[in-house]
């Protein structure tokens, strides 16, 4: 009704979006057919019913296979092309772009190609659509820190087309310490630092992702709530968490949306934010997430929705003065 009309209309930004899981079944087929690649499923439908996950684990074993079908860079860039124009609708005035080099260069698609599509979907959106936007390279944390230094040196060369690195992927096993000199050395270089911790891994990984990693920005971050100190620590330094309530419920880290934590994080003055995550995965856009959270959690009223889009423009890496305007 009301609220969902000022959900819906306010302008916001959207921090924590994975490219590859914007990448809806329709796309996934008919990039498959054009490249020739073979697909484990016989239908759009029946991809579709296969998104019913229990865990992390077992949704990223289907959203790699997904983007197994994107070749060239005309690929990514309808991808990007295409959750730009999404996240639009959605009054999204500003996205900071997950993309997943490892699982493309894996396949013997280039760096180049990857980022070159999704830089031209960005700088066309900003010029066609007034949305700004940037990308933010990610580290699967699944694989070796040599695996990404590797990747790190291939992604020099485009040093301008990114603002940032983020680790995603498995948490379970592959805690912040692993990757503890590769982002020193991406601090070393300008970079901007986030990384997923607390979805599935423990609190202790929200805070070494603090110590160790120096990350600025925490996906998820939603098991805080775990360790009281830690909830302190987030409210007192404004460490943003990039929270995706969907997201949370298809993977079972919390068993429906009424339990979700985010109203006791504001709450407790962690500057928290609404994000998608894998929206073509995980049943909807940005505006959904809100209006979706909104209707399940009666303590959000229509302060918590200024208060979320204010904080999505605060913990955003857009020019402090740029940011102001927005607020
Ligand atoms: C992800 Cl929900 C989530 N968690 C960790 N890594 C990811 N990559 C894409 N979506
Ligand atoms: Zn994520």
């Amino acid at each position: 009704q009301e609220l969902a009309g000022i959900l819906c209309r306010m302008p916001k930004a959207e921090l924590h979006i994975h490219i590859e899981g914007s990448l809806e079944p329709e796309l996934i087929f008919a990039l498959a057919r054009k490249n020739g690649i073979e697909l484990a499923y016989p239908s759009i439908e029946a991809l579709r019913a296969a998104y019913a996950f229990t865990d992390l684990q077992s949704f990223l074993d289907i959203y790699y296979a997904g983007a197994g079908v994107l070749q060239t860079e005309d690929d990514f860039f309808d991808m990007a092309w295409s959750y730009l124009n999404r996240a639009k609708a959605d009054n999204v005035i500003h996205a900071e772009i997950f993309f997943d080099p490892q699982t493309h260069t894996a396949r013997g698609v280039p760096f180049a190609t990857v980022i070159n599509g999704l830089d031209r979907a960005v700088r066309r959106g900003r010029e066609e659509l007034g949305l700004s936007a940037s990308l933010i390279l990610c580290f699967l944390r699944h694989l070796s820190e040599a695996d990404a230094f590797a990747t790190l040196e291939e992604a020099l060369p485009f040093r301008d087309k990114f603002i940032g690195v983020g680790l995603d992927s498995g948490e379970r096993g592959n805690p912040p310490e692993k990757f503890a000199a590769l982002f020193a050395r991406c601090r070393e270089l300008g970079l901007r630092l986030v990384a997923h911790a607390g979805e599935e891994g423990p609190a202790s990984y929200i805070s070494d992702a603090l110590d160790l990693l120096q990350a600025e920005r925490i996906d998820h971050g939603v098991r805080c709530l775990e360790d009281p100190q830690l909830v302190a620590r987030l409210a007192a330094q404004r460490i943003a968490l990039t929270v995706c309530p969907l997201s949370n419920v298809k993977l079972a880290v919390f068993p429906e949306l009424g339990h979700h934590n985010l109203a006791r994080l504001l709450a407790a003055g962690v500057v928290a934010t609404i994000n998608s995550d894998d929206p073509a995965y995980f049943g909807g856009y940005l505006n959904r997430n809100f209006t979706a959270t909104f209707d399940a959690l009666p303590e959000l009223g229509a302060r918590e929705a200024y208060l979320l889009a204010r904080n999505s423009f605060e913990a955003s890496f857009v020019a402090e003065e740029t940011r102001k305007e927005w607020i």
